[in-house]
């Protein structure tokens, strides 16, 4: 079911640099439209791409105090109980992130130091249909309403003007989330980036969309600050001989259920695994309910590759950065030290990746095709600024003059040593 690669086959194709960027421009295009037409005519323009994309549109987009009750009592009470624990551990994860603002150096009578101050208000896109997880709202406002940002709204997209699912109100509210609105798509994006007469304009915009919110997402970004943009979700497992064939292969199938586009990679030591891993999917793929997305994504995109060593498979993985690293040997805390790159790491048989996209509390927005070389999952940092702070007295700048006169001459920048000089004009 799944492609059985050589490293450097596998490289080549999965690697990324080795690929070309999607190619983009159509979505841009029709974003760009939308972005401009919001804009300029705000609720109105809003409400005409409503009609078009999604029927009816709501006669207002705030979702009202009494719908999100109802939303409490629709919701059967198991699942709201496990909202509430999966919250609890995540807000728990996260609240280990906070940093206080600090005093980084004190000498003398000089002070320099770092305020950490969040941003006045997010905006969380949560996509309608399929891929509606009520799970993202957690992961992305709790961090939100912990780094302190004064209001978190939240825009999804509804058909013919209903209401919203009770399960998404319910996340909201356990979450923290201030206002929703049912509005969806690239005008959602507008909207919260500009404001229309109803939304108020966001500081920065987080969570997934489709291609068109997405290239929504890269428009806006300069004018509100954006946490990434997605790429299809994947899984590299690194697995030897003392690995179970049935978990591993779970695991592969829920990463490729995501969608079409899923890449799920099996990187392994032991060629009976590989074999017996095989044999598992074609077996549990069989009663999957979402079992021809996940086929089509396992046969184009998902891969097994043999190495002969764990150490080769971490130079594999490595290169590949992936969002998903999972590590299903005996030990695998002794492992850690060769991660370099990748979103987030599940450790040992009994760790799958769907512990941490529901529940653990780590979280699972997070950097996909390769981005994790370079950037991390959605934190607290996220909604969260750092401005440096400076004080100096006068007997220390006097002290500093002289080099900062120095640097300014060599710029040509008189001005910049006279702000100094003046200052110390007729003293000692
Ligand atoms: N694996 C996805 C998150 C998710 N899974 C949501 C289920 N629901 C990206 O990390
Ligand atoms: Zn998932």
């Amino acid at each position: 079911m799944i492609r059985n690669l050589s490293a450097e086959e596998f490289l080549k194709e999965a690697v990324p640099g080795a690929k070309k960027k999607e190619d983009n421009q159509q979505f841009l295009q029709a974003a760009n439209e939308i972005i401009n037409e919001v804009r300029n005519h705000g609720d109105q323009a809003v409400r005409k791409y409503i009609e078009k994309f999604d029927g009816e549109a709501p006669e207002t987009f705030l979702v009202t105090d009494e719908e999100r009750k109802r939303a409490w009592e629709l919701l059967d009470k198991k699942i709201i109980t496990s909202l509430q624990k999966a919250a609890e551990n995540i807000r728990s994860f996260h609240e280990k992130q906070l940093n206080n603002s600090r005093m980084m150096q004190v000498e003398g009578d000089i002070i320099s130091g770092q305020l950490y101050r969040p941003i006045d208000r997010a905006g969380i896109y949560v996509p309608g249909g399929t891929a509606c997880y009520p799970s993202s709202v957690l992961m992305n406002a709790i961090p939100a309403v912990l780094a302190g940002v004064e209001e978190v709204v939240m825009v999804t997209p509804v058909k013919n003007g209903e209401e919203i699912a009770p399960i998404l109100a319910v996340a909201a509210d356990i979450a923290g989330v201030d206002k929703i609105y049912r509005v969806g798509g690239v005008q959602a994006i507008a909207a919260l980036a500009y404001g229309t007469e109803s939304i108020t304009a966001v500081d920065k915009i987080v969570g997934p969309g489709n291609a068109y919110v997405a290239a929504a997402k890269q428009l806006v970004y300069g004018d509100v600050g954006i946490d990434m943009i997605a790429g299809p979700s994947e899984v590299a497992i690194i697995a030897d001989n003392s690995a179970n064939p049935v978990y591993v292969a779970a695991d592969l199938i829920a990463q490729a259920e995501h969608d079409t586009n899923a890449r799920a990679f099996l990187i392994s030591t032991s060629s009976a695994l590989i074999k017996q891993v095989e044999e598992e999917l074609v077996k549990q793929c069989d009663s999957l309910p979402r079992q021809s997305i996940a086929c089509a994504a396992l046969q184009q995109k998902g891969a097994s590759v043999l190495v002969d060593s764990v150490d080769a498979a971490f130079v594999i993985a490595n290169k590949l950065a992936p969002e998903h690293l999972e590590i299903q040997v005996n030990d695998p805390l002794t492992y850690l030290p060769k991660v370099k790159h990748a979103g987030s790491i599940f450790l040992g048989h009994y760790t799958p990746e769907a512990l941490g996209d529901y529940y653990a509390g780590p979280n699972h927005v997070l950097p996909t095709s390769g981005t994790a070389r370079f950037s991390s999952g959605l934190s607290v940092d996220d909604f969260v600024k750092k401005t440096t702070f400076l004080y100096y007295s006068e007997d220390a700048l006097k002290e500093a003059s002289e080099h900062v006169i120095n640097l300014a001459n060599q710029e040509e920048l008189a001005g910049h040593g006279r702000a100094v000089a003046k200052r110390l004009e007729g003293k000692q």
